[in-house]
């Protein structure tokens, strides 16, 4: 049922452009920290555009690397239309990727042309910086994708916000928004606008569809025939965020020694201060060791790490029996997985950060 692409699965076709949407298999996904670039998910609103190589000025300005995951809103959405279904492009757990971003930051960009950076003593006056791509969206009549971020994020040198134009040493390709894209570490992947052909400094955030009228986190009460999209703010910050990658929902497995492994990550760069794994249904738990670099620990302090990336998390147990395993994570500012699905659940389907749970049966 799967058209296999490269190592990516297609996820969904529109009618007439096709928008390209991939994620990888998620035993791959956390074969390494860093994910390749073949792996990384690729998730576009409209066609593909081609785009001439950008400007040199941008690569004058101060280079930086920074490590930092990308989860798409939508992730693990196909397990949120289980209870009551949902609108959305059907992603299972692997629309997220974590990668290497080079580029300029946008608070040297902003410098550059008379916006001060964010210091203590200055104000940024509740503005916004809106990015424009040269894509065109059927969500936006045709236009262009957009979206915004405020203006003391993007004067904030802290806050890492890059316009890249390389993705884990190798120029950004065009499926991740050849040849400049917009990076903002810690916030939903929706605000990462590719292709990038300006930004604007505005007074109101940015009106334009995906901030308006899509990915907004409504409460289980709101459905199609009761929606008031103005009562809720665009959603930014990730919540906190763990998935099992090294099983299968209902996999067959042999009795004993089984190694269990996947990704953490929470938004707005809080750390992940823990990952709890049960093997009984939730009765029992136990901590999982977590790791960025393979041998060195984690400490979610936010100097010793890579502060916007995900954890990998592995803990190797006994499983005598057929049973359910879960991973839940703990983020810095001790937020915590939701336990059910149906108490997050939203028309969209976005943020599902509810317990991960995997079905094995013990087989021969
Ligand atoms: N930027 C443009 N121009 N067009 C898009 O459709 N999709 C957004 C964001 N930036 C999108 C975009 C969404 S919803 C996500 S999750 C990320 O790009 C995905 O980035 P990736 O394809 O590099 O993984
Ligand atoms: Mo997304």
């Amino acid at each position: 049922m799967n058209r296999v692409l490269i190592v990516c699965e297609y996820v969904q076709s529109y009618v007439y452009n096709e928008p390209f949407n991939a994620e990888p298999p998620r035993s791959a996904l956390v074969s390494s920290y860093v994910t390749p670039v073949e792996l990384f998910f690729k998730r576009n609103h409209g066609p593909i555009p081609l785009v001439d190589d950008i400007e040199r000025d941008i690569r004058m300005l101060p280079k930086y690397n920074v490590t930092a995951t990308l989860q798409c809103a939508g992730n693990r959405r196909t397990a949120m239309s289980i209870t009551r279904k949902v609108k959305g492009v059907g992603w299972n757990v692997s629309a997220i990727g974590n990668a290497v971003w080079g580029g300029a930051k946008l608070a040297d960009i902003l410098e550059l042309i008379g916006v001060p950076k964010l210091t203590s003593s200055t104000q940024s006056g509740g503005k916004h910086i809106e990015f424009v791509s040269i894509d065109k969206c059927e969500e936006e009549n045709g236009g262009p994708y957009k979206a915004s971020i405020p203006l003391s994020q993007a004067t904030n040198p802290e806050a890492d916000v890059l316009l890249a134009y390389e993705m884990n040493g190798e120029p950004l390709n065009r499926d991740h928004g050849y040849p400049l894209r917009v990076i903002v570490p810690g916030v939903i992947g929706a605000r990462s606008v590719k292709w990038l052909d300006s930004i604007n400094i505005i007074a109101e955030e940015c009106q334009g569809f995906f901030m308006q009228k899509d990915y907004k986190m409504f409460p289980p009460s709101v459905d199609w025939g009761n929606i008031s999209w103005n009562t809720r703010k665009p959603q930014m910050d990730f919540p906190v965020q763990s998935v099992i990658c090294s099983l299968e929902d209902a996999q067959s497995i042999k009795p004993g020694k089984v190694r269990i492994s996947g990704y953490a990550v929470s938004g707005g760069c809080r750390g992940i201060e823990r990952v709890d794994v049960s093997i009984d249904g939730g009765k029992t738990w136990r901590e999982a060791t977590r790791f960025q670099k393979t041998g060195t620990p984690y400490i979610a302090d936010g100097i010793s790490n890579d502060k916007w990336a995900w954890v990998l998390f592995e803990l190797t147990v006994d499983i005598p029996q057929s049973t359910e395993i879960i991973a839940k994570a703990v983020d810095s500012a001790a937020n915590v997985q939701p336990e059910k699905v149906q108490d997050i659940w939203n028309l969209r389907g976005i943020l599902n950060t509810s317990w991960h749970r995997v079905h094995v049966r013990i087989g021969h």
